[in-house]
């Protein structure tokens, strides 16, 4: 079978799509796609991600930015998959650090501390190194992710969860607006604590040695499919270490060491 061609008709990915995207509005598990369509590729996978995105923006959302997922080996572990994949982030899902989450429109989230990227210039693949990442960045700045997987149990494999945009659905934005020449992205730590307990802590080179690398990665994966990353994104790297999931009444924060410490309640 070739993977980059369809083994799915036109149909039915436009009906996978609308399927995953009613589960993220409705908040709704369902079961992992394969196993309804075992024989599906990775073009079949991405087609279906980024028929949500169309559904997304014909709903007058805007497309942000992008997310990288599965990039450090504490998340790679913790989901049972070997690589990285890509999601997009829609204007909706934006929080800013220290507003309340409305835990009901979820379906059973996790928080992971991550750093984006802001860019002011395109990224076009597929030969994007660590140089021209970081000559196309405006700034970094802290950011947490809630993924909530539309699977159930958060039991997936890396076809199902690229067609569920890597489950993204919410981001919290820190205030902290950095140059990168201000910080070293390698060595910055992390601390991860709901209700003051610390729960995971890491640091910014679990992320593929360098977050910026993930950042290249992406724009590299998107020219597979003769996407840029457009000027302006909003990219988060990925998870440093693994998520953590929350519940009703939760605070949680994470300190940047240096920076700044990002907070929520789910309410
Ligand atoms: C997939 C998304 C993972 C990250 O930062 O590694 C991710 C998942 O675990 O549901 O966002
Ligand atoms: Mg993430």
């Amino acid at each position: 079978m070739n993977e980059y061609e369809n083994q799915l008709t036109h149909e039915e990915i436009q009906k996978l799509a609308e399927h995953l995207e009613n589960a993220e509005l409705q908040k709704l598990e369902v079961t992992k796609i394969t196993d309804d369509y075992p024989h599906m590729t990775w073009q079949d996978a991405y087609d279906i991600q980024w028929a949500i995105r169309a559904r997304k923006r014909a709903n007058n959302h805007k497309i942000i930015g992008m997310k990288m997922g599965l990039t450090s080996a504490a998340k790679m572990q913790q989901m049972g998959v070997d690589s990285p994949t890509y999601g997009f982030l829609a204007d909706y899902f934006a929080i800013e650090s220290g507003a309340d989450i409305e835990i009901d429109a979820l379906i059973h989230p996790k928080i992971e501390s991550e750093i984006a990227f802001v860019t002011h210039t395109d990224l076009k693949g597929p030969n994007v190194d660590v140089a021209d990442v970081l000559a196309a960045t405006e700034y970094v700045v802290p950011a947490v992710e809630i993924i909530d997987s539309r699977y159930k149990d958060f039991k997936f494999d890396l076809k199902s969860v690229v067609a569920d945009h890597s489950s993204s659905v919410r981001f919290i934005r820190g205030k902290q607006k950095i140059a990168l020449d201000k910080i070293d992205l390698k060595t910055l730590e992390v601390i991860l604590s709901i209700n003051d307990t610390e729960i995971e802590r890491g640091t910014g080179a679990a992320v593929m040695g360098d977050p910026a690398i993930s950042v290249a990665k992406l724009a590299n994966m998107l020219a597979e499919r003769n996407e840029i990353l457009p000027a302006g994104s909003f990219v988060m790297t990925g998870g440093m270490t693994a998520a953590a999931s929350v519940a009703k009444g939760d605070r949680m924060s994470v300190v940047y060491q240096g920076v700044e410490t990002v907070t929520a309640q789910f309410v």
